[in-house]
């Protein structure tokens, strides 16, 4: 058997190809979360997504240790007491995995199946990275940040650590924290403990969790999580783009009660107040349309009273005097920098970044 075979490279399913059992593996691994949780300004911890690409480490705060070194004055080494020692901050950050929406590609690459679940919102405390990068004093040789978890596997026949890079510039300027808490707790195992990093804005690849070292280079990271991984490509050998901040979505609450297999909703005729929540980490939300009519007719929706956290979801709500029939409710999200959700996305081969609009059917019934 060759590293090959037993590391296979990507590839998109065939015609018809149903779900396969490596896909329903990581799906049972890797879990959404219910859209139902979307009730909640901050996701519950167990009910925020995870995506985790090898192992969970088995790992402990007492004997934990950040480096950080390469490019910098003064190579610093910090255990937890002494980083809790270096600031405090929390910052409320929805993260969404850049693979959300994959599942519903055609042709659907072969990887974590998401629909649209992959996405959580949390209270994340910790040091901000600025002031750690700005204690051990960056170099002006410097131009990369490569960020390394403690998790090792294979992927695509290559043998790595989790590692992932940020330019110095973006290293400083993201309001990037490195986070002991998430929600006032310390870190659950799933979620990075004892310490990740956050980016916020940024898709979740780049949140380094399990974060055991900081190095700054001198020249441009090549690491497969930036150079093969995570670009959005049409062909499997072009270069590709970056795939970095998060493009904006937005999600409704499922309506009424759902059928067990097929989730499918039932809603009794009435007023109805459809509400949901939109997020996009390049600008703050400012409009959220909603259709009851299968997108043939839009409505702005009401959004709820603007929090000071720019880079966390916004709540939504309609009024809606559901009459007896089928239904297809749709919504899109705008933000402030220009960008509008798509109705549908563009394929890419990755199933990356795809945020085509939620479609929900929902059979009202007579009282
Ligand atoms: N060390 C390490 N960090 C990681 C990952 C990983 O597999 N290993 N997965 C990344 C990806 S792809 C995502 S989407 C987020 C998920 O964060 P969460 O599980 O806390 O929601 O973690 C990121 N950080
Ligand atoms: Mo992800």
């Amino acid at each position: 058997m060759s590293i090959e075979q037993f590391s296979p490279k990507g590839r998109l399913a065939d015609t018809g190809e149903g779900i396969t059992g490596d896909e329903l593996q990581l799906a049972a691994r890797n879990h959404g979360m219910p859209l139902e949780a979307l009730r909640y300004d901050l996701t519950p911890p167990g009910l925020h997504y995870v995506l985790v690409h090898y192992d969970i480490p088995l790992t402990n705060a007492a004997n934990w240790f950040l480096t950080i070194d390469g490019c910098v004055e003064q190579p610093l080494s910090f255990g937890l007491t002494e980083l809790r020692a270096m600031g405090r901050q929390t910052v409320r950050v929805t993260l969404e995995c850049a693979g959300n929406g994959r599942a519903a590609l055609h042709p659907r690459p072969i990887s974590q199946p998401w629909l649209v679940e992959a996405v959580g919102t949390a209270e994340w405390t910790g040091v901000p990275l600025a002031d750690l990068l700005a204690a051990a004093g960056i170099r002006k040789d410097a131009r990369d940040v490569v960020f390394t978890g403690a998790d090792h596997g294979v992927e695509r026949g290559v043998e790595q650590d989790y590692q992932r890079g940020l330019t110095v510039a973006e290293a400083v300027d993201s309001g990037a924290i490195v986070a002991w808490e998430m929600n006032g707790m310390p870190l659950p195992p799933q979620h990075g403990y004892p310490l990740r990093l956050v980016v916020p804005g940024w898709y979740g690849m780049a949140s380094v969790k399990w974060l055991r070292s900081i190095e700054l280079i001198d020249h441009e990271f090549r690491g497969f999580q930036n150079a093969v991984a995570y670009r959005i490509r049409s062909e499997p050998n072009e270069p590709g783009v970056a795939i970095t901040r998060i493009e904006p979505r937005a999600l409704l609450i499922p309506p009424g009660h759902p059928d067990f297999m097929t989730r499918h909703r039932f809603v009794p005729a009435g007023d109805v107040t459809l509400r949901g929540r939109a997020w996009s980490g390049w600008a703050p939300i400012d409009r959220v349309e909603i259709s009851v009519d299968a997108g043939v007719s839009w409505h702005d929706a009401k959004l709820d009273a603007d929090g000071n956290d720019e880079l966390a979801w916004r709540g939504f709500t309609h009024d809606w005097a559901a009459t007896p029939g089928e239904h297809v409710l749709t919504v899109r999200a705008h933000d402030q920098s220009g960008r509008v959700q798509p109705i549908e996305a563009p394929w890419n081969r990755g199933g990356f970044a795809n945020n085509t609009a939620q479609r929900i059917t929902v059979l009202v019934t007579s009282t």
